[in-house]
């Protein structure tokens, strides 16, 4: 960025009057200092601010299949994407086309589909309130609820599994209860890495004698080594262990865990038995059946020690208020849903939930990500969220639901998709299965990519395709009336503004609601609402949101509030289930078979340091010790010696489900702190071994922490075919 603008910048990042940080959704404390953002927040904002372009002179003196040779670091550094382009049919490189242009092209598109259904529209997490709600109003107002999202892929299963048991699909923690817990649970995430900012809240609980157990098969270095997220740039060293104790639980060996310290809590009699007497069902049935679960179960799939299992145990019963965290570990399993609801479990037993201090944390990605979801991305929308929508926004909206990611993938491999419209995102890269995917978006007649960076997608396109470059967080944004700000929900339920200080990238960028109303206007023509009207206050957004949605009351007063305001919460609010019978759920699910063929073992795909999801920042991880590669396996040291390996051995990984091999090639072996028979492999680098049918139950997430794989020597057979 430059040295001044960067600190003109990062001053802005997470204050009241700048603008929410695009990092992770963890929320600000109240009282904010004059830096809020940790080293990863201050990547993302730098690579958003960054100078270099991708012009349309570029894009006509390289071709798409010269740019798809680039690797995605390289891409990423090309800069912001500065005009629309249009990829004509047959074309060997993109052109630049006026917005008008777009629009009419897409909305031509859009009008001669057989069906609204055949028309599909993405979202990915960044997307603010307003256009995100602008955007979902606007395709149900075309006919459909196809709207799949990157939360199909990230915390659906925590949706899934909070919303049938305490019935509503969020956590139900503020940051403050942090400073109230005697215990926190930190399961299947890595903070230090990926919500650098939540380390800051287990210091400081810490300092005030909370526990920390951080449930793991890697022992990640945030957890084990902390450092102050800014001292880095204060080049203060100085570290503390934050986790009090370490389960190096096996990939997928959670659910045995939470039996094993569901078991001990009742055998400690550490239950609150009014609460689960007055606010519950099902605990009896919960507690004969986890009787019935042996230890040698347990043992043998989590794959850590009884005495380990006893030692969170008493920490568990001990405590008077307990926090759980988690993010991917658990929601990219099959049984991720079953999973989280053994959590539930666990909480719900001693009445952990909407006491201070206390209740349920599933970590959030994109900063928008769950105030997308509130304010209408949901391809499954209930009917009572429906009936209200309609209501305020005046028009019919299609009640039958729409393809989720994994089921727009089939309808496109099926050539059931006409338009793929994307806000944002980068959909080829974030999804599993990426050769299938690749082949099936290629199926499609037109593709359109809302973005503010070259990526993949851009490269593997319909048979026409579309690039429409928008303004990121950190950006001015100017309508017809004058200076706008846009809202955000953050991972605890906190809405509050946002508004970007720098000047526009390029002059012809966008805003993501003027994109949408440019598109609801040229598509839908003489319509009930009145788009550009909407847009040109985006107050008049916000006006009919709080008619459309519950918990919107006074939108416009108190989104300008300092801190913004609080969406109800009834489990947090008043230990009140929106369930069908009014209580919270304790659910019953056997144990998940966890046991591979000898031979096999299960790879779990995740971030490094230097990325955010499908952008790659760099080739290092850091905190894991790598450095200037990403196409590595972590793998157990004495797995690697009963293969006769050594550090860096090349390999050729092959994934197995259901009959059906995938194969990837070339990939170094780098022995880790991690259970023998697991492995773990960079995300997006390994998703071509994710099957796409390899879901979780109920919540249809792909299965990227669960991937049966075989290794391959590669430098042998290099050598046999040479
Ligand atoms: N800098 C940065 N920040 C980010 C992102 C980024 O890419 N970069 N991405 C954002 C997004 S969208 C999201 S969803 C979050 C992701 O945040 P995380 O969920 O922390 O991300 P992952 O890298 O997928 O890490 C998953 C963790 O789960 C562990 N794990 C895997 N399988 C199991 C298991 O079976 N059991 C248990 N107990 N643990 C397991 C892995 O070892 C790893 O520590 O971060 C957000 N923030
Ligand atoms: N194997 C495997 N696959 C995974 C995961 C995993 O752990 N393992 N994690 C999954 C998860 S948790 C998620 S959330 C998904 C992520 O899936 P996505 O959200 O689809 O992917 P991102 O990489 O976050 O998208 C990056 C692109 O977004 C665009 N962009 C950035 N900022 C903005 C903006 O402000 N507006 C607009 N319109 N565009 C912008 C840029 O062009 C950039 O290239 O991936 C999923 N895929
Ligand atoms: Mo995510």
């Amino acid at each position: 960025m430059g040295a001044i603008k960067t600190v003109k910048t990062l001053r802005m990042v997470n204050q009241k009057e700048g603008f929410d940080c695009p990092g992770c959704a963890w929320p600000d404390p109240e009282h904010r200092t004059t830096f809020e953002f940790c080293e990863n927040g201050a990547k993302a904002v730098a690579d958003e601010a960054m100078k270099a372009k991708v012009t349309p002179d570029y894009l006509a003196h390289h071709t798409v299949q010269e740019l798809a040779e680039m690797s995605d670091h390289q891409l990423n550094s090309l800069g912001r994407i500065s005009h629309p382009v249009y990829l004509p049919a047959n074309a060997s490189r993109y052109e630049s086309i006026s917005w008008t242009g777009a629009f009419e092209k897409i909305a031509s598109a859009l009008n001669a589909c057989a069906s609204p259904d055949n028309a599909v529209f993405y979202t990915s997490g960044r997307t603010s309130n307003e256009a995100a709600f602008l955007y979902q109003a606007f395709v149900r107002a075309f006919g459909t609820n196809n709207l799949p999202d990157c939360s199909n892929m990230c915390h659906e299963s925590s949706g899934k599994g909070l919303g049938q048991t305490i019935g509503i699909g969020k956590g139900t923690v503020s940051l403050d209860d942090f400073n109230h817990a005697d215990v926190i649970l930190v399961i299947g995430q890595n903070p230090g890495t990926n919500h650098p900012r939540m380390l800051t809240a287990l210091r400081d609980a810490k300092k005030r004698g909370a526990r920390i157990i951080h449930v793991n098969p890697l022992p990640e270095a945030g957890l084990a080594r902390f450092k102050h997220p800014q001292d880095y740039m204060k080049g203060d060293l100085r570290t503390t262990k934050l986790a009090d104790l370490h389960l190096p639980v096996r990939i997928g060996g959670d659910a045995a865990l939470m039996k094993g310290l569901i078991k001990l809590q009742l055998d400690a009699g550490a239950l609150d038995h009014d609460f689960i007497q007055d606010k519950t069902e099902g605990f009896e049935t919960m507690a004969n059946s986890v009787k019935n679960v042996s230890w040698d179960a347990i043992l043998r799939d989590s794959g850590l020690s009884m005495h380990d299992i006893s030692v969170a145990g008493r920490m568990v019963a001990e405590s008077k208020a307990t926090i759980a965290c988690w993010a991917m570990g658990l929601t990219q399993h099959r049984n991720g849903v079953a999973v989280i609801q053994e959590v539930v479990n666990l909480l719900l037993m001693n009445g952990h939930v909407g006491r201070k201090g206390a209740g349920f944390c599933p970590v959030r990605g994109h900063s928008n990500v769950q105030g997308d979801r509130t304010v209408g991305i949901w391809e499954a929308p209930s009917e009572p969220f429906l009936d209200r929508m309609e209501s305020g926004l005046g028009f019919e909206i299609p009640r039958r639901h729409g393809y989720d990611v994994v089921h727009a993938i089939d309808a496109m491999a099926k050539g059931e998709v006409d338009v793929f419209f994307c806000m944002g995102g980068n959909f080829l890269s974030a999804t599993p299965d990426t050769d299938l995917t690749a082949k099936a978006i290629q199926n499609i007649g037109l593709t359109v990519q809302v973005s503010t960076k070259l990526n993949r997608s851009h490269l593997i396109t319909g048979k026409e395709a579309l690039i429409l470059p928008c303004l990121g967080r950190t950006e001015k944004d100017v309508q017809s009336t004058g200076e706008q700000f846009v809202s955000v929900e953050n991972s605890m339920g906190q809405v509050h503004r946002s508004q970007g200080g720098l000047p526009p990238a390029s002059p012809d960028l966008r805003s993501e609601p003027w994109i949408v109303a440019h598109l609801a206007a040229a598509t839908l023509g003489d319509h009930h609402l009145n788009w550009l009207d909407l847009v040109s206050d985006y107050d008049n957004i916000r006006s009919l949101m709080e008619r459309s949605l519950a918990g919107f009351d006074d939108y416009n007063e108190r989104v300008r509030l300092p801190s913004g305001f609080a969406l109800p919460n009834p489990p947090k609010d008043s230990q009140s289930f929106a369930t069908p019978s009014g209580r919270a759920h304790f659910t019953d699910h056997p144990l998940p078979d966890v046991q591979v063929d000898s031979g096999h073992y299960v790879m779990m795909t995740l971030r490094s340091h230097d990325q955010y999801n499908t952008t790659i920042y760099g080739l290092n991880d850091r905190y894991r010790g790598v450095h200037g590669h990403r196409r590595v396996v972590f793998m157990n040291a004495e797995d690697m010696v009963e293969r006769g390996w050594k550090s860096r051995q090349k390999v050729n990984i092959t994934s197995h489900f259901n009959g059906e091999e995938r194969h990837s090639n070339d990939w170094l072996l780098v022995p880790y702190e991690i259970p023998r028979g697991n492995l773990a492999a960079y995300f997006p680098e390994a998703n071509s071994l994710v099957p796409l049918h390899s879901t979780a139950s109920i919540s249809n997430t792909p299965t990227s922490k669960w991937i049966v794989c075989t290794l391959h020597d590669a430098s042998s057979m290099a050598s046999e075919e040479e």
